[in-house]
């Protein structure tokens, strides 16, 4: 199986349940290592870019909104098949679609505060993780 790196968003509203924790013992369960990691409070400015894809959705203004709400924590997974196996143990975009057992089910409230994010491809991840962090920040695992 090939190994992967994806990026992560534990989203305002998991910090300020005090959720951290919690959501990092789920990746660390799924053989998820954790190689970058920081907390950051976005600007109107990083959020907008971090979610251009969206920028013509309907939800893009709440989303910003949501996303510079309060502090998230960002970190960059690495293991087999990262980018899937972080989604699947994330669930379901809307919580009340999410798998039971999923971060989405356990910490979320709504589609719009949905705990946490995750890279849904490998292209996308190598664009996000390089949007938070430098090559000097990844600190790939030797055992
Ligand atoms: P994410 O990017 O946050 O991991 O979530 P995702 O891939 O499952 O969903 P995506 O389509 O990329 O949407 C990004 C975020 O926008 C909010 N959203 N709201 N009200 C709505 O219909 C709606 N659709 C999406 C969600 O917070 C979603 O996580
Ligand atoms: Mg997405």
């Amino acid at each position: 199986m090939a190994i992967e790196r994806t990026f992560s968003i534990i989203k305002p509203d998991a910090v300020a349940k005090n959720n951290i924790g919690a959501i990092y013992n789920r990746f660390e369960t799924a053989g998820l290592k954790i190689i970058a990691s920081k907390i950051v409070h976005l600007s109107k400015e990083q959020a907008e870019g971090f979610y251009a894809e969206h920028s013509e959705r309907p939800f893009f203004g709440a989303l910003v909104a949501f996303m510079t709400s309060g502090p998230i924590m960002v970190q960059t997974l690495e293991g087999e098949n990262a980018v899937l196996a972080h989604r699947e143990i994330l669930g379901a975009t809307n919580p009340a679609d999410a798998a039971p057992g999923t971060i989405r089910a356990d910490f979320a409230e709504s589609i719009d505060e949905n705990a946490a994010h995750g890279s849904d491809s490998v292209e996308s991840a190598q664009r996000e993780v390089a949007y938070f962090f430098s090559t000097e920040e990844l600190c790939p695992r030797t055992r």
